[in-house]
């Protein structure tokens, strides 16, 4: 019987020679009900065997059971050395990985971050600016009007202008954030970013605004030295007006940015005495900023939500 025991290789057949030998009416439980007819001998022998059987049993089950636990987790194992199936990764979008720069490198400079409306009032986007409505300046930039005779904001000077109400003078803040022309082609969006900065304080002059444009180019572009060539403009808003140039991998000649200094007219609207105070102004393309740091080349891609991209143009 030992024997037999050992060579069962299911636990079905285990338990089925098991009822039949201790079982109702088992072999042994037979055997065990007669006992009383044994003499002292026969009884310890058959006690034995017994209890040697019962353990051959238990034994046989577990070592069953144990190699049907292996066959199982064999069978369900998995392979830790294969290569994992590609997690998808987001990324930033190159405006907000920039927006997240410009505002640190501002903020070191002490300029604070100001927001204002994307659809502005008149008087905030031209009016307060020194753009009445008869100003031929008002051509410069073809904008989108809403039915209620608000606008979708052509420019952050706006910004500017909501700043001053709010906080008066001394003043050195930025506004970033999107501005809205009807212009489409690969360096024209109409849906675009502007950056603004504004210092306005006793003794603020036009060195303090260069001087803060080429440490910000060299921090944004990881530039240990800038070229800048500063040329004559006209805006509104600011007297006398400038837009400056950048040196582009030694031979081009980049446009970045219209700036000046504050016009008085403007500071009047505001309620800053313009004979107390004055200060600089200036406008960067954001996007602008964006394709020239990461090498991109047009500019509506920014804006189409193409996933792909994306991943080969965010960070
Ligand atoms: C202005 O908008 C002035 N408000 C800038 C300024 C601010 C001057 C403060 C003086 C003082 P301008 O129209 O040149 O200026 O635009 C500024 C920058 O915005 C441009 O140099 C360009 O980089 C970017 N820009 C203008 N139009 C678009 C457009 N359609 N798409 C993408 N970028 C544009």
């Amino acid at each position: 019987m030992l024997e037999q025991i050992e060579k069962i290789n299911s636990l079905d057949e285990l338990q089925a020679l098991y009822t039949a030998t201790f079982g109702k009416n088992g072999t042994m439980t037979a055997r065990l009900r007669d006992m009383k007819n044994l003499d002292a001998d026969a009884r310890a022998a058959l006690n034995a065997e017994n209890a040697t059987l019962r353990d051959a049993f238990k034994t046989r089950q577990a070592a069953l059971e144990n190699a049907a636990l292996m066959a199982q987790l064999s069978a369900e194992s998995v392979d830790v050395t294969l290569d994992p199936m590609p997690a998808a990764r987001g990324t930033l979008h190159p405006m907000t990985r920039s927006l997240a720069e410009i505002s640190t490198i501002l903020h070191s400079f002490g300029y604070t971050r100001m927001t204002g409306p994307e659809i502005e009032d008149d008087w905030h986007n031209f009016t307060a600016l020194n753009t009445p409505d008869y100003h031929p300046a008002r051509d410069m930039q073809d904008t989108f009007f809403l039915e209620n005779g608000n606008i979708m904001r052509t420019q952050t000077s706006a910004i500017q202008i909501r700043a001053m109400e709010a906080h008066g003078a001394p003043i050195k803040i930025f506004g970033i954030g999107p501005t809205y022309r009807r212009e489409m082609d690969a360096t024209h969006s109409p849906m675009f970013g502007q950056i603004e900065g504004l210092h306005v304080d006793k003794n603020v002059t036009m060195r303090d605004l260069i001087g803060d444009v080429r440490a910000f180019l060299m921090r944004f572009f990881e530039i240990d030295d800038v070229q800048l060539r500063i040329r004559p403009s006209y805006f509104p808003f600011t007297e006398p007006s400038i837009e400056i140039d950048m040196k582009w991998h030694g031979d081009k000649w980049l446009e970045i940015m219209g700036a000046g200094m504050v016009h008085p007219n403007v500071l009047r609207h505001c309620g800053i005495d313009p004979d107390v105070y004055q200060g600089y102004a200036f406008g960067f393309g954001w996007d602008r900023l964006a394709m020239l740091k990461y090498g991109l080349d047009d500019i509506r891609k920014f804006y189409d939500g193409d996933v792909r991209w994306l991943k080969n143009n965010g960070n």
